[in-house]
């Protein structure tokens, strides 16, 4: 302990003029066996990357690069991975993810400089490319009789699966293998291609018009990710698509038919503010511009907001927005010309125009890290048209106006913020045809309130403290062993049903419990053998209209 605490203070050489830091072992370097060090890389990439960073720069979670652990020391690390912080650090000690040997190995182990994983360019991504069914072997007219435009596509994070369920009959039609955790599924503008891609950035491509669809291309594009996209404007339907890492930070624009990688393109570069040399800017949502031939793509560190032109990709134009750092996830307002999307840890929203490609508005949500999913989009009975976002770290809702045109005055603020169940919500969701708000809350650390929904009314948004009903999710699943979390509501097509993941651990029983929209009362559970760890849900239709 005492030892690996010691004040940080690397030797340095010069290079030329240059003072640089002599790489290797350090004086004060805790101990680990290669197998431990093995071993806490492992447990790194999986628990700790996707807030800290590769390289531990920090963004959604601190910075952990040894200048600040060491000063810190082992003994406040190891007490801040057991217990967590109500900041949104998760208590891997108690919770039992991790025993208490891995918690010093993961102490000592952050005491030391973070490797840096290699790059992964255009021959790696060539290597891992793989085209199973080549498009003029597939079929020319879809060859089954599933109702495509109600399928959902189910993550099943710890199985390294997808689940495409049938709406209408709730059954399961298939279960897919994909790539490590898939974060999200995406469906080309025809509706007919379902994206996927892995946190280890494994992307599959799944034609859903095969007799028994199938992925017909696969391929990865780094070592881990969370974003991927089509083309969406119109004469480039099903043309491009996108997939976004966070390492190496970078995105690959790839063709639609084949995921034949065609320009991948870095991200690395100047924060947007200080301008100073960001090493891992890593690409977060992407989203593909109804209006105009264009990926936006949030650049998290750097803050920036890339409008990338695909019209010419061997001459790419890229209009490059200052925004705000720490980007992470967001949608379109009603009309689908705004994007709105969070810089999280900075707590705001940022909007675009993506037909006049410019920044609109970045907007304080008065809460702690917004976190819309793609948000939610409704008629407020009051200030009309406007965007939601909850926030992992309390237990507020901003509701933002997004009717320049009619609502003027409530146009790009804060119009009203609202009070759910408590902090650790993820997403919010309603429908164009639905009268309700539901808000999770699947990261609060009470039971209770991460096994429930609150539901709003939007008629009763015209008072001043509206009230909420709690649908007591977890007890409808009819599941009495852990702490599954209620995770991201998702309509059915027709919008009169919404769907909720109940998310176990591995080993135990999880479900997607089905609520009626109009009643608020449970219309099904959908249990099954192979639904494990079920978390994000894409109703095909909802997901490629950008319905939400
Ligand atoms: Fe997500 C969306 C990143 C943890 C479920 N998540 C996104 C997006 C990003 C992101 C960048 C937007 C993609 C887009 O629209 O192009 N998520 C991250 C992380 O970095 C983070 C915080 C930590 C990590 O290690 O991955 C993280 N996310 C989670 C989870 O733990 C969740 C709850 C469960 C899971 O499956 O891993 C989770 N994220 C989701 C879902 C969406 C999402 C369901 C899509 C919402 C939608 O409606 O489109």
């Amino acid at each position: 302990g005492d030892d690996a605490s010691a004040a940080y203070q690397p030797s340095m050489t010069t290079l030329g003029q240059i003072q640089v830091e002599i790489p290797g072992r350090k004086p004060g370097d805790p101990v680990m066996t290669p197998s431990e060090y093995q071993k806490a890389n492992t447990i790194y990439f999986e628990r700790c990357a996707g807030c800290h960073g590769v390289l531990r720069k920090g963004a959604t979670g601190k910075a952990l690069t040894p200048d600040v652990t060491r000063e810190n020391g082992f003994e406040y690390i190891k007490d801040f991975i057991t217990y967590g912080s109500p900041a949104g650090m998760p208590n891997w000690g108690t919770s039992g993810d991790l025993t208490e040997d891995e918690v010093d190995m993961m102490a000592r182990y952050i005491l030391l400089d973070a490797p840096a994983p290699p790059e992964f360019g255009m021959p790696e991504m060539k290597a891992s490319w793989k085209v199973h069914v080549a498009p003029e072997d597939r079929p020319t007219e879809k060859m089954n009789d599933w109702d495509i435009d109600n399928l959902f596509s189910v993550t099943l994070r710890d199985s390294g699966e997808i689940a495409l369920i049938d709406g209408a009959s709730y059954e399961i039609k298939s279960v897919l293998k994909t790539g490590y955790a898939v974060h999200i599924s995406r469906i080309s503008a025809s509706g007919r291609y379902l994206f996927v891609i892995g946190r280890d950035a494994k992307v599959n491509m799944i034609d859903l018009w095969m007799e028994n669809p199938d992925t017909v291309a696969e391929i990865k594009v780094g070592a881990e990710a969370r974003s991927v996209e089509t083309s969406k404007f119109k004469g480039y339907e099903d043309k491009y698509a996108i997939a976004g890492a966070y390492w190496p930070p970078q995105f690959v624009i790839m063709d639609g038919d084949t995921l034949e990688p065609l320009r991948i393109k870095s991200t690395r570069g100047m924060t947007y503010d200080e301008q100073t040399y960001h090493p891992e800017p890593r690409v977060a949502a992407i989203l593909g511009s109804h209006y105009k031939p264009e990926f936006l793509v949030n650049v998290k560190e750097t803050g920036k907001i890339l409008m990338v032109d695909y019209s010419d990709i061997e001459a790419l134009k890229i209009t490059e927005i200052n925004a705000e750092r720490f980007l992470h996830d967001g949608g379109l307002d009603s009309t689908q010309r705004y994007f709105l999307t969070a810089a999280n840890a900075r707590g705001k929203v940022v909007v675009i125009d993506t037909k006049e490609s410019s920044l609109v508005s970045v907007i304080e949500t008065e809460g702690q890290t917004p976190h819309p999913g793609r948000g939610a989009n409704l008629i407020h009975p009051t200030y009309g048209p406007v965007w939601a976002t909850s926030h992992l770290g309390d237990d507020t809702i901003a509701l933002i106006g997004t009717d320049p045109e009619g609502h003027p005055d409530q146009a790009w603020k804060m119009v009203q913020q609202l009070y759910g169940l408590g902090g650790g919500s993820l997403f919010v969701k309603t429908h164009p045809t639905s009268e309700h708000l539901y808000v999770d809350a699947p990261l609060n650390p009470d039971a209770e309130v991460s096994g429930s929904v609150a539901v709003f009314k939007l008629a009763d948004l015209a008072d001043e403290e509206p009230e909420f009903t709690v649908l007591p999710i977890v007890e409808w699943a009819g599941i009495a062993e852990g702490q599954p979390r209620v995770v991201q509501g998702e309509f059915n097509k027709a919008g009169n049903e919404i769907w909720f993941s109940v998310w176990n651990a591995k080993d135990l029983e999880s479900a997607i419990v089905v609520i009626d929209d109009k009643t608020l009362e449970l219309k099904h559970v959908i249990k099954d053998p192979r639904l494990i760890t079920p978390t994000g849900k894409f109703n095909v239709y909802n997901t490629r209209a950008d319905v939400y």
